[in-house]
């Protein structure tokens, strides 16, 4: 963020200067929207990049691409795979590749020039690339290969409730007698593996590969280890965990519903090119050895890693290893198709230091990490051969600085390391993590330090793409608590919680959520590959589960849930211009759209709902769910309401697929009839609640001439009986926010955020939160439904701070046309928000100094805004501290209900005004 406030400032003074010379430059380039991926299984593959200009009002008006198959081709501009020549257009994101398809394991090498509206044309980018991976199911020669029973000294008993299995090592040796030129590893291991070529640890991936509905799809990842490989011997090792594919949990009674896959598995293959143009593959089969017997002695993501050090198999994944004792691997079945996995899978991101330590009792040490967050720690330690050193995680402390492990439910959450007494010892595990602020220590060797134990923040490969910072201390806090939020619940899929024995990619916390979520993170890759998830977890009939992958089976026909289907397409669309994943979905969509209505539409009415507005405030402190009917939704209300959300968005996707058959607009003129007959009373819906309203508003189900009456009942409602406190649960502050705003009460929506008592977001953070939590009530409920890190409750909250305090709204999909417009709201005088959209970083930072507003924002080349600037005549407007003559690229397009609103280009911007 740095960089981004020296960049403007530096191109401010450098417009003022009038020194609008010099090139524009491009970069980021991307390729199906990541950074030079691998194993790229899509022909037309999807490339992108950004403009940097000093210059204002700049629209690309040509590219040129070279793509080639060597980086020395490309060098010397052979576009032996694709050369475009100059193409008139002013597409920077969405390009797709049009040359010779690549071959399985090609890389293709490529670059882009443009020309711009300033007359000016850039430089070659640097070269970026991409892989294609093994696309032909006979491009795979190794065999899946495993263990698939228990070893002896296993429990994986049907009725353990711990099952625990111990890690798989696998190994095998190969020589090398050329030189090579390119090798690249395949690899797949069920649930989760680590792949070591040499000794040596292939990839920064943990916890790979990512999540999937394991019985139609399983992934893959692509690693190039042509360094890692020697002339000579060499070892190829890789060790199995469990992941979410052997089932955590036996069938205990009450914990059925996990899903079991079976044991662990692994497909490796290595293929090599050599310098003299031969090729050679090293595949997994039944040549490879295996044992179960080595240090990691058990392994699960809930209830964490026993880690036996003495059981060290010292240079087990390097040549020259004795592995007489190990068995040879067994031929294993696996038939779900094998695919790349789309998104840039979980890495170690972030650490956290150790803020306190505490000795509670003799010998049991409490870390205080400052913060609530996910992964796991490093440990250091220094002791005698057989030390059991256990690390418990916890979010909590109990009155008595104890840990508090009630909302842990079966969760284990523990890790053990048990020295083998050779001078200084590190580790950390590799198949568990868990979701703590505080760290039990016990039978540590003496007493540990500060710096012996370092907290790893794990969660998938994704850019920060936002920042927010304002005058108010409790927004802030918030936004801090929602970053950390969000970069909890990222595990190759969005879950609900990182902490319990639960864990799950519950669809309806994510419905409204993964929208703001999109502005602090670049979480496209992730959510794209989530609806596949859901896609493939779709039943046969059509129903969608309420969790995606079906790690347990939950298929209650709710619209509420499963409307996270069709709103993230929607988010993908608009945030990142991306309509594949509508393409890609459309028939599932409706398929699921038909079922509903066929099972559950009775007289336009749809009837099915399960979670109701899930988790409202409740009466009594100690409560989950309320009891009251008054603070409740009828469920056949929000599945109607749903229903016709759902038919306004499947219209609009109706477009984009280019289906003309489809009668949507039909259904909905039926469906808000309906719903109006049966739910409006006296100007408002249902019983009246603050959810109910806000829906029918939201979806534009009210009709006009009722919509002030009810908004005025959600007002009235909200500062009345609940005192100027929010009411809904995670359903209905999906739109709360948003609703308020557009309706004229932003500064009611900035009372709910900016509250710091019960409930508000803000009594979280005065009551040690420093993530969101699960309740309203979260530091009084029964412990058994009760994460302290949880996103749902969030709604459109994040959404609110970017689309409304920063005013940086979408117009068109990517941002390629922008709305500005802040809310200049309550006692806020400052707003510094930055969005890196697709076409580049939209800035806005605003501030309010006597009657004085100053707004600086920044609009990327190649988009066009509209910028709102409060003020009641255009005649006290000025930018860049002069009167808006019209010919600095800055056009007055209309004064509107306290704004004057401002065409404009790309560039950076200082508008001003007199309130
Ligand atoms: C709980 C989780 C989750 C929610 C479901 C309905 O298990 O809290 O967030 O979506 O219930």
């Amino acid at each position: 963020m740095i960089k981004r406030i020296i960049l403007f400032s530096l191109s401010v003074a450098l417009l003022s200067a009038c020194t609008q010379t010099g090139r524009n430059s491009l970069s980021n380039l991307k390729c199906e929207y990541r950074t030079d991926p691998m194993g790229i299984d899509v022909p037309a593959t999807r490339l992108s990049w950004e403009i940097e200009s000093n210059s204002r009002g700049v629209i690309q008006q040509a590219y040129q691409i070279i793509a080639s198959s060597s980086e020395e081709k490309l060098g010397k501009d052979e576009g032996d795979l694709w050369s475009t020549g100059k193409v008139s257009s002013d597409k920077s994101i969405d390009v797709k590749y049009g040359g010779t398809p690549l071959a399985s394991g090609a890389t293709c090498y490529w670059k882009v020039k443009v020309w711009t509206s300033d007359g000016k044309e850039t430089k070659w980018s640097a070269p970026a690339k991409w892989s294609a991976g093994l696309l032909q199911k006979s491009d795979w020669q190794a065999k899946w290969i495993g263990f698939d029973s228990a070893f002896a000294w296993e429990k994986a008993k049907a009725t353990d409730t711990f099952t625990s299995l111990s890690a798989r090592y696998l190994r095998k040796d190969f020589s090398v007698v050329k030189k090579i030129k390119k090798a690249t590893a395949y690899i797949s291991g069920l649930g989760l593996y680590e792949l070591y070529i040499n000794g040596e640890k292939v990839g920064n991936d943990v916890l790979a590969p990512g999540p999937s509905e394991y019985n139609k799809r399983v992934f893959y990842n692509t690693f190039d280890v042509t360094s890692q490989l020697k002339e000579g011997a060499n070892t190829v090792g890789v060790i199995l965990g469990n992941g979410r594919y052997f089932y955590m949990r036996g069938n205990a009674p009450g914990l059925s519903q996990y899903t079991h896959y079976g044991y662990p598995k692994l497909i490796s293959q290595i293929n090599i090119t050599y310098e003299d143009g031969t090729e050679d593959k090293v595949v997994s089969d039944g040549s490879w050895k295996l044992t179960g017997d080595g240090p990691i002695v058990a392994n699960s993501e809930y209830d964490g890693e026993d880690y036996d050090a003495r059981k060290e198999l010292t240079g087990w994944n390097k040549p020259g290893y004795d592995a007489g004792k190990w068995i040879p691997a067994q031929l294993v079945t696996q038939t779900s198709q094998l695919v790349t996995q789309p998104d840039n899978g979980i890495k170690v991101m972030d650490t956290v230091k150790a803020m306190h330590i505490t000795e509670i009792k003799p010998g049991v040490f409490i870390y205080d990490m400052g913060q609530n967050f996910v992964g796991w720690v490093h440990l250091k330690v220094k002791g005698t051969k057989g030390n059991k050193v256990s690390m418990r995680f916890a979010e909590r402390l109990k009155d008595d600085s104890t840990l508090y492990i009630a909302n842990l439910r079966s969760a284990r959450v523990t890790d053990n390391y048990i020295l083998k007494g050779e001078g200084e010892e590190n580790w950390e595990p590799r198949f568990t993590y868990h979701g703590f602020r505080y760290v039990e220590v016990t039978g540590y060797p003496g007493k540990p330090s500060l710096a012996d134990i370092e907290g790893r923040v794990v969660y998938d490969d994704m850019e920060t793409s936002g920042q927010f910072e304002s005058s108010n201390a409790v927004l802030n806090q918030i936004y801090r608590n929602a970053y950390w939020g969000i970069r909890s619940n990222y595990r190759g899929m969005p879950t609900d919680c990182p902490q319990r024995d639960e864990r799950m990619g519950w669809l309806g916390d994510r419905a409204a959520g993964a929208r703001g979520e999109s502005f602090i993170f670049n979480n496209h890759s992730m959510y794209a590959k989530w609806l596949q998830d859901i896609e493939d977890a779709q039943s046969p009939e059509g129903s969608i589960p309420d969790v995606a992958p079906t790690y347990w089976k939950i298929y209650s026909d709710n619209m509420t849930w499963p409307a996270a289907y069709l709103t993230i397409a929607n988010l993908l669309y608009e945030q990142y211009g991306d309509d594949q994943p509508i393409r890609q979905h459309y028939a599932s969509m409706q398929k699921w759209m038909n079922y509903m209505k066929g099972k559950y539409m009775k007289d336009d009415i749809l009837t099915k709902d399960t979670y109701g507005d899930w988790c409202v405030p409740p009466e009594s402190p100690e409560l989950i769910h309320s009891k009251d009917s008054t603070r409740r939704t009828a469920g056949d209300f929000l599945g109607t309401a749903f229903y016709y959300h759902m038919l306004t968005l499947m219209d609009r996707f109706a477009t984009i697929v280019g289906d003309n058959t489809a009668d949507y607009k039909a259904q909905e003129e039926r469906i808000r009839t309906a719903f109006n007959n049966k739910f409006l009373h006296d100007g408002y819906y249902a019983n009246n609640t603050p959810t109910a309203n806000i829906f029918s508003l939201a979806y534009k189900l009210a009709p006009a001439e009722v919509k002030d009456s009810v908004f005025q009942h959600i007002v009235r409602k909200t500062l009345g009986v609940y005192n100027g406190h929010i009411s809904t649960g995670l359903v209905g502050a999906e739109w709360l926010m948003r609703t308020l705003s557009d309706n004229g009460r932003g500064d009611i929506a900035y009372q709910l955020a900016t509250n710091t008592t019960y409930p508000s977001w803000g009594y979280m953070a005065q009551h040690g939160a420093t993530t969101i939590w699960e309740l309203w009530n979260g530091n009084t409920a029964d412990p058994s439904m009760n994460s302290g890190n949880h996103v749902m409750l969030l709604g459109d909250l994040v959404v609110w701070y970017y689309e409304y305090l920063g005013g940086i709204k979408p117009d068109a999909p990517a941002y390629k046309k922008i709305i500005m417009k802040p809310l200049v709201v309550g006692d806020l005088t400052k707003v510094d928000a930055a969005y890196h959209s697709p076409y580049g970083w939209i800035n806005s930072d605003w501030k309010v100094e006597g009657k004085t507003f100053t707004w600086k924002i920044s609009i990327p080349v190649n988009t066009q805004a509209e910028v709102y600037i409060p003020a009641t005549s255009d005649k006290q407007v000025k930018e860049g501290n002069r009167a808006i003559s019209g010919d600095d690229g800055v056009k007055l397009l209309k004064t509107e209900g306290g704004f004057a609103v401002y065409t404009v280009g790309s560039g950076d911007y200082v508008f001003s005004s007199q309130q």
